[in-house]
Order: C-alpha cells, then sequence, then structure tokens
C-alpha cells in the first residue's frame, strides 16, 4: 500500500539523538520517547514513530516475550504515559498474500522490528490483547473500521482508558501516540553509523 511507502519526513531530523537508549534488556536497547526532554510531548502516528525509530537505527519495539512486555508496561505506568505505539502490525498490505496469514484478523498480526509473528489472536493466553475496548468486545475489534472508519491495523499499548488495566489494542494508523523504539538485529551492525535512514520496503521482506 502507497501508506507504506511515503517518504522519510525530513522534520524528523531534528530529533536525532543518535545513541540514546533508556534502558537495555537482553542485549537490546529500548527508546521511550515520553523519557527524553527533546520527545517528551511528541506524539506520532504509527508510521511517523516508525520512521523515527529507523532514523536512530532501531524499530518499534517488538514484545515477543512476556519479560518484555512486563518490563515495557512498567516502564509506561511509571511514567504516567495513557499510551504508546509498538511495532505490532497487522499484515493487509502488498506482500501479505500468504495462506498461513488469513484470515489476517487471527493469524496476520507481527512484529516489524523482528519479522515476527504474534500468536494468532484467538490464542489469548500468549498475547496480552485486552479484552475489552470502546465496544466491550476483545482486542483486537477493528472497532474503528466497523464503524466506517479506517481499519486498525497498529498495536499500541493503553494504560486503563478503558478500565481495563495496560494491555494490548488494535489502534488506526493515524493515531498520534508516544511510541517506544527498539534495536533490531534485521539493522545490521555495521551499517548502523554509515546508513542512518533504511528503505522502507527492505523492513517487509519476510522470513518464511
Ligand atoms: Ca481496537
Amino acid at each position: 500500500m502507497l501508506f507504506f511507502f511515503r517518504p522519510f519526513i525530513s522534520v524528523l531530523k531534528i530529533y536525532q539523538f543518535p545513541g540514546v537508549v533508556h534502558l537495555t534488556h537482553e542485549g537490546h536497547g529500548y527508546l521511550f520517547s515520553w523519557e527524553d526532554p527533546r520527545t517528551s510531548e511528541l506524539e506520532l502516528s504509527w508510521m511517523e514513530a516508525r520512521e523515527f525509530c529507523q532514523t536512530h537505527c532501531m524499530d518499534l519495539v517488538g514484545l515477543e516475550t512476556q519479560e518484555e512486555n512486563i518490563l515495557v508496561k512498567e516502564r509506561l505506568a511509571k511514567g504516567n504515559q495513557s499510551y504508546a505505539w509498538t511495532g505490532g502490525r497487522k499484515c493487509n498490505f502488498e506482500g501479505c498474500d500468504r495462506p498461513d496469514l488469513k484470515p489476517v484478523s487471527v493469524y496476520g498480526w507481527f512484529w516489524v522490528g523482528s519479522h515476527k509473528k504474534l500468536p494468532p489472536t484467538t490464542n489469548r493466553l500468549d498475547a496480552d490483547w485486552s479484552n475489552t475496548g470502546g465496544l466491550g468486545v476483545p482486542q483486537p475489534d477493528d472497532r474503528e473500521h466497523r464503524g466506517g472508519g479506517p481499519s486498525e491495523d497498529c498495536l499500541a499499548i493503553l494504560n486503563n482508558l478503558h478500565s481495563d488495566g495496560i494491555h494490548w489494542h488494535d489502534i488506526a494508523c493515524n493515531h498520534r501516540k508516544p511510541f517506544i523504539c527498539e534495536d533490531s538485529d534485521i539493522v545490521p551492525h555495521d551499517a548502523r553509523s554509515e546508513v542512518p535512514q533504511l528503505p522502507v520496503d527492505m523492513l517487509f521482506v519476510w522470513a518464511t
């Protein structure tokens, strides 16, 4: 989809501060946008947030393990943040036409930084989807799309906005939120200082 191939937004360059890491876990650095005074008030769309992370040779955070998910959620609570973008994305764009991703609402979610798939959304034990939302039904519920709006294709952590604790929600990607970046193993280490901005399409090559 054209959405993914927009040019990088040059205004994000003003926020460049390479090397800033607020947490290290299992060899990966994490950047929480609200923890740096230069971006403490910054809220971006999911794609803009991803571009910010890539500018820093990172990507939006992937929460592949329970431990990592807990660490990130604790940080969100500690910072009194209402929500934040993660790197969770529904694969419903060009290149996603694979049988194992169907139906996309169940099998099509993945972490963009690691290319790892999330458990099927029917598996409520190994993921952290909220059990409620604006419609009072479990996430992901694609609520805006049901109401005639955009598809809820991006994964944010919401902090008790629905009296549901801190859990995952599918949200339309154009919403503006603080965000969390994580070192990406997909980015070659020796390219980090040489290639500050990677081509977007490179990041959608699937591991099969
Ligand atoms: Ca939702």
